[in-house]
């Protein structure tokens, strides 16, 4: 493309609304006027928010949900730096946040001017990469780089700084090379070789006790009707990593549960029983995976993500590492399952464990039972409420803090794209990502889960909401308390310092900032209030009063622990899902890759490497997606939900497929196990090898790993 004659802030917000960028959150700052102006001339919709970390979780909220890259702009040091939390967000969560700060103008750069410093170098520091822009005529390159690096491979936050007078030059017809949306994202990656799809699913079906950890990578690939396919299939069970719930449904029979903080303790102990473990589409942060106990040592695992690991300090090296995306992954192994045979012995046996894992995860998330009569609410009824009156299409936010323990093992989600959690474990995340959920999809219910000291931090993005005509629904669970440190503390046997906070009249913040809010002190007062709340016109908050006794969802007082009733014997399942090896197969409805060598008839290939994550450059076809629309884009829902999975009975395999009682076996899941996976060959080479974030240790975490006494970032 030919530029003709515009500002330098214009060709900015040209080539990001030409990425697909619909959204820009802010606190303007004089340093960067005309890139305003050029984003609004672009038909990028520009949100001005009460606090930067405010924008900064707006903007990960808005990729996570879109798939599109988001931008926030920030002013200078003071600006920058108020960003930060919100670009760890993004990092830790790989979301394509594109941070714009403005940077002093060149002439007195490097002088101490005003609200100067290096912003690549420290702000920056927080991003996949991150570049000062000197010289206008080198902008169109680096903005192709910048949309590359947030968007290709594993995504992530990048940032420009951008000088003030930099922005005013008139770039005058510079050839400009925009990337388009079309061409980004872990989607354009090729499909994966089938060999390696066919390993991996004689690892996983050649063992007793597999499972499959799934991640946020399912959910960007929007591939959970893909995954939910495959685990009926093949029947594995599926388990959620730490913070991302929704990834598959919560009352699918086959799931059993989120890893991390507060989970049942049956999802750690499936997780060790594991001899083998499909981790897809996550990337095995500390919490996710219990300090990195999982997989322990002796499972046998695959990782197939976009950057897959080769290797970690202290983590054995995965058995098959494959880089592909989800669900590029999840329907080549669908393409190869559908011309094999299961192994029926094999399959009878997985599905008889499920019913007696799901049974026992069942009994382990029940959060609202233990007796309770005040004073204030109880946290795991609040849960129970959410359960009965929220619609299966409403997103909850939530913030760090034990208060989000009761939800973290008892809410049952069942679509994908219904939840926003960080695994930073940033506060303050809540309530900013329920107003840009809100701006995503109007109409959809939204409601934010956080503590009174993370509400506190950014319950000023209220006004944004109202402003900005939204209204998400915030419950404040309110212990008067820094909770979480202040159970670190006991369990420590320190005194409480700086824990206890000062009681809030929520409420009246409420109405202060033009919003409704009630105050909830009994059970049976949430469900009307709630409901109340979800048809309101304006964001309503619920003050949860809350015994300060409620020390996590496993203690009650500073020693007691919780006392839940007997569980009930587990039963076994009926399994009530259609059996695919017993329904007609349909025509495949999706086009199917150009016909290629039936995995059978290949000669068993000598462990050969997987394809890299695609270079930039590479085979970029156009996506489905319908690329930056101008104006009119600002106005659309930019939530892009994926269908729930579909009822249909799977289309690849023929009638006996499973279990092959007249079918020529093409693959023999039992044949070829040896050849499959052989752990002396050692991991495939991962795309790049980059300091993984999860292992950052936070510093809240607790070092003894004990699921029993957790304590949430
Ligand atoms: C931005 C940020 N600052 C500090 C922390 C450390 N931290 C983790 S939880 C927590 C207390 C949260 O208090 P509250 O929101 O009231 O929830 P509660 O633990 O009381 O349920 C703190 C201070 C953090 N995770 N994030
Ligand atoms: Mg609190």
């Amino acid at each position: 493309m030919t530029g003709t004659p515009r500002t330098a802030g214009r060709l900015i917000a040209d080539a990001l609304a030409a990425a697909g960028v619909r959204v820009a959150y802010t606190v303007p700052g004089e340093s960067f006027l005309p890139l305003l102006d050029g984003l609004v001339g672009a038909g990028i919709r520009v949100v001005a928010t009460r606090h930067e970390g405010g924008a900064a979780f707006m903007a990960a909220a808005s990729a996570a949900l879109s798939g599109h890259p988001t931008v926030v702009l920030a002013t200078r040091a003071v600006g920058a730096a108020n960003l930060a939390i919100g670009l760890h967000v993004a990092h830790a969560d790989s979301l394509p946040v594109i941070a714009l700060v403005g940077q002093v103008e060149r002439s007195v750069r490097g002088r101490e001017a005003f609200q100067e410093v290096d912003l690549a170098a420290t702000i920056g520091g927080y991003c996949r990469w991150a570049r000062e822009v000197r010289d206008a005529a080198a902008l169109p390159g680096i903005l192709d780089e910048a949309l590359r690096r947030a968007t290709t491979g594993r995504p992530g936050p990048v940032l420009l700084s951008l000088p003030e007078d930099l922005l005013d030059e008139v770039v005058a017809d510079a050839p400009v090379r925009t990337v388009s949306a079309t061409a980004l994202g872990p989607s354009r990656m090729p499909s994966p070789d089938p060999v390696h799809v066919r390993r991996i699913l004689h690892l996983l079906l050649d063992a007793e006790r597999p499972v499959i950890l799934a991640g946020g990578g399912v959910l960007r690939s929007r591939a959970t009707a893909d995954l939910v396919r495959l685990a009926e299939f093949v029947d594995v069970p599926v388990i959620a990593a730490w913070r991302r719930p929704d990834v598959f449904p919560n009352d699918n029979p086959r799931y059993l549960g989120m890893s991390g903080y507060f989970a049942p303790a049956t999802v750690r102990r499936r997780l060790e029983e594991a001899d083998a473990i499909l981790v897809l589409g996550c990337r095995l942060n500390e919490v996710a995976a219990y300090e990195y106990a999982i997989p322990a040592p002796g499972t046998r695992w695959a990782h197939v993500d976009v950057e897959p690991l080769v290797s970690r300090p202290g983590v054995a090296a995965p058995t098959i590492a494959l880089a592909a995306d989800a669900r590029t992954f999840l329907r080549e192994a669908r393409r190869v399952l559908g011309a094999g045979v299961l192994d029926s012995a094999g399959l009878e046996r997985r599905r008889a464990a499920m019913a007696a894992d799901r049974a026992a995860f069942e009994d382990a998330r029940v959060v609202d039972e233990s007796p309770w009569d005040g004073p204030g609410v109880h946290p795991g009824r609040v849960v129970a409420t959410l359960n009965r009156v929220l619609s299966p299409d409403t997103i909850v936010t939530t913030d760090a803090g034990n208060f989000g323990g009761w939800a973290a093992r008892g809410l049952v989600l069942r679509r994908p794209g219904t939840f926003l959690g960080t695994t930073a474990g940033a506060m303050g995340f809540a309530i900013p990502a329920a107003v840009a959920a809100s701006l995503a999809g109007p109409g959809r219910p939204v409601v934010a889960l956080a503590g009174d000291g993370g509400a506190g931090m950014t319950i000023a993005e209220l006004e944004t909401a109202i402003r900005e005509g939204v209204h998400p629904v915030v419950l404040v669970f309110d212990n008067e308390q820094y909770g979480t440190i202040h159970d670190h503390q006991v369990r420590r046997g320190l005194a409480p310092v700086a824990t206890d906070l000062g009681p809030v009249d929520w409420v009246r913040v409420a109405e202060g900032f033009g919003a409704l809010g009630a105050r909830i002190e009994r059970d049976d007062e949430l469900e009307p209030a709630l409901r109340a709340a979800l048809s309101a016109v304006l964001p309503t908050v619920l003050h949860l009063v809350l015994d300060r006794r409620w020390a996590s969802v496993d203690r009650f007082g500073d020693v007691e622990p919780v006392v839940l009733p007997a569980a009930p014997e587990p039963q076994p399942e009926p399994d009530a899902e259609p059996q695919p090896g017993t329904e007609p197969a349909p025509p495949d409805p999706e086009p199917e890759p150009d016909a290629e060598p039936q995995p059978g008839t290949e000669p068993a290939a000598p462990d050969p490497e997987p394809r890299p994550a695609v270079e930039p450059e590479q085979e970029q076809e156009p996506a489905p997606e319908t690329g930056p629309d101008g104006a009119d884009s600002a106005a659309e829902p930019e939530i892009e939900p994926e269908p729930a999975p579909e009822p249909e009975p799977e289309p690849a395999p023929e009638p006996d497929a499973r279990d092959g009682s007249d079918v020529e076996p093409e693959i023999d899941m039992q044949a070829e196990v040896g050849a499959a996976a052989d752990p002396e060959q050692g991991p495939e080479p991962a795309a790049e090898a980059e300091p993984e974030p999860g292992a950052e240790a936070e510093p809240d975490s607790d070092p003894a790993g004990d699921p029993g006494a957790p304590a949430a970032p």
